[in-house]
């Protein structure tokens, strides 16, 4: 398999992670939304990040659906989404987690793209952003367990993970989670003391080539 997409990207990463803690063997393309785009044109009509290639040539986008697929190549008892009622909890989590790389990314494009920052965007974004913060801390207060959903780490860990550091980087000292969220600064730290999310990262940098 070939993961097109750098690891500065939440998605991308989030993806790559996932396919380490698989133990999937993938190549990686580290080719940049604006400074490669022709190259990913020809995977992605999209242009966007993560693409992923597989063995047979058929071409997966979007995070959701990518990790999708590979929890079917794992099957059922590997897979990174727990099964049954808690399922639709986890997708939950991951839809807030990438919500909130969504938003994060959002701003760096109003602001290093356009060249332009419309006050009530940004002011929407971080309102966004905190409410998510806010639903995720509840969230991960509630699960007494060692990872969100059960004794394994599942996609729901790794995604709000990522978007975290995400945040974080692009947007430092926006949110300070050891003030308002330590669940989920715990969280964080937890993930990123693990040696995928270790091997697997990229320092987020603004230009025109970044994610
Ligand atoms: N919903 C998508 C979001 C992916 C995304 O926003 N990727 C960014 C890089 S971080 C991208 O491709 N940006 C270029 C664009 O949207 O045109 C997913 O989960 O895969």
């Amino acid at each position: 398999m070939i993961l097109i997409g750098q690891f500065d990207s939440p998605f991308v990463r989030r993806t790559a992670i996932a396919l380490r803690l698989y133990g999937m063997e993938f190549e990686h393309r580290p080719w940049s939304v604006f400074g490669d785009a022709q190259k990913i044109a020809r995977y992605n009509p999209l242009m966007r990040v993560p693409t992923l290639v597989l063995d047979d040539g058929d071409v997966l986008i979007e995070s959701h659906a990518i990790l999708d697929a590979l929890d079917q190549m794992a099957g059922t008892q590997k897979s990174m989404m727990p099964a049954g009622e808690a399922r639709r909890h986890a997708l939950k989590v991951c839809a807030l987690g990438t919500g909130i790389a969504d938003k994060a990314v959002s701003m760096v494009y109003e602001t290093h793209v356009h060249n332009r920052a419309t006050p009530a965007w940004i002011d929407r974004c971080l309102s966004q952003i905190a409410g998510v913060l806010g639903e995720l801390e509840a969230s991960r207060s509630r699960q007494k367990t060692e990872w969100w959903f059960g004794d394994r780490i599942g996609h729901a860990d790794v995604t709000v993970a990522c978007a975290l550091r995400f945040l974080g980087d692009a947007h430092a000292g926006l949110f300070d989670l050891s003030e308002g969220w330590p669940m989920l600064a715990a969280h964080a730290a937890k993930c990123e003391a693990l040696p995928p999310f270790i091997e697997i990262q990229q320092p987020f940098s603004v230009t025109p080539s970044s994610t």
